[in-house]
């Protein structure tokens, strides 16, 4: 069965915007040390700091996950059709999720959650979606729809809320905006 245009419409747009940082049209090693530089000038970490050096590494092992299990033609790119192709997997069966895709989720949180307290709230919340040239009052939006009116989200509704988005189809579902967009 084809990937669903509402579907399609999400991945692409986390494809985009939060991996293929430099615009190329594909997802490269490039595109994560970019990432790599925005969140250390955001949280204010100087390279050869251990916060620097720890979210180098983490970003790079995704990398390498990522470029193992998506890269199909080996061409050192992760394309549009190969990045779908994957997320249609997953969406399949979450269970089986592959390990870079666990730990970009367990990194996506731990990132938003910048005072360490195990939830993340609007301003956090608002701060990293910002960083990747989000509109700050639409991720306001994103997190009150998201959250559905409280104040924070922990690990374990993070986790749920991250699989509605690779995986519903249904437009109200609150797991959609929790890349920061409101509509798609
Ligand atoms: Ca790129
Ligand atoms: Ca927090």
């Amino acid at each position: 069965m084809p990937i669903s245009e509402f579907r399609k419409k999400k991945l692409l747009y986390v494809f985009h915007v939060f991996f293929d940082v430099n615009q190329s049209g594909t997802i490269d090693r490039k595109d994560f040390e970019l990432a790599i530089e925005k969140v250390c000038t955001l949280r204010g970490w100087a390279p050869g700091s251990n916060e620097y050096k720890k979210t180098f590494n983490s970003m790079i092992e995704i990398w390498e996950g990522l470029r193992q299990k998506a890269d199909s033609n080996k061409d050192g790119q992760v394309s549009v059709e190969e990045w779908a192709t994957m997320w249609d997997e997953y969406s399949k069966s979450p269970e089986n999720a592959l390990e870079w895709q666990t730990q970009y989720m367990r990194f996506m949180f731990e990132l938003e959650d910048a005072s360490g307290d195990g939830s993340i709230d609007v301003d956090e919340f608002t701060s990293v979606c910002s960083c990747y040239g989000l509109e700050p009052t639409e991720c306001k939006e994103a997190f009150i729809k998201m959250s559905q009116g409280k104040k924070d989200v922990n690990y374990g509704e993070f986790e749920i809320l991250w699989k509605q988005f690779f995986m519903s189809e249904d437009q109200q579902e609150p797991g959609n905006y929790i890349f920061g967009k409101t509509k798609f």
